[in-house]
């Protein structure tokens, strides 16, 4: 009797894993359909208190830009709205599209994210998987560098300094891999940048 209790169980437990697998098999089977794949996207979790601060004083700059979707859109506070690359500056059509975020006064720099494109009309095939941050001094040194691979499907890449680094004036990233070949245009798209 006891035996056949837990055969029981045992049959349901399989029907319900069952279940879950055809429940997510048909998930992406209709993303699938509709020519892209699902994005884990949660957002990486920096508190942004440098930039809260000197919003006012940061200058950003690019290797290009596309017109209506310029530097500003880095630091606009809204996820949905990203800067973009000129067509075909991207590493994947053999460029090394840049980004460079000017503090214009030193200070002490432990972490920095990018928050990749999350513009709706424009979601998919702009992200930057891998690049290079650089913290560079007020002489033009880099003081700290490191390379760092996304988190997730929409590009969010966090860069956490083990020491952190002081006298920072200027922060310079470059994708060393990105989506270029993955839409029309050949360029990318980064949706936030936040520091702390
Ligand atoms: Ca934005």
């Amino acid at each position: 009797m006891h035996k056949l209790f837990l055969l029981c169980t045992l049959l349901l437990m399989v029907q319900f894993v069952s279940s879950d697998c055809i429940a997510a098999e048909e998930i992406n089977a209709l993303e699938k359909m509709k020519g892209r794949v699902a994005y884990s996207d949660a957002p990486l979790s920096n508190s942004n208190g440098l930039l809260k601060e000197y919003r006012k004083h940061v200058v950003i700059t690019a290797s290009s830009t596309w017109s209506g979707w310029p530097c500003e859109k880095l630091i606009d506070e809204d996820l949905e709205t990203s800067w973009f690359s000129a067509g075909r500056d991207s590493f994947a059509q053999g460029t090394d599209p840049w980004i460079e975020i000017s503090l214009n006064r030193g200070e002490t720099v432990r972490r920095i994210s990018l928050l990749g494109n999350r513009e709706p009309s424009w979601r998919y095939g702009y992200a930057v998987k891998i690049g290079k941050f650089e913290f560079i001094d007020k002489d033009g040194k880099v003081i700290a560098s490191k390379v760092e691979e996304a988190a997730n499907d929409a590009g969010d890449i966090d860069c956490v300094l083990k020491d952190p680094a002081l006298g920072v004036f200027k922060i310079r990233f470059t994708s060393t891999g990105d989506e270029g070949t993955e839409n029309p245009y050949g360029d990318i798209a980064i949706g936030e940048i936040q520091i702390e």
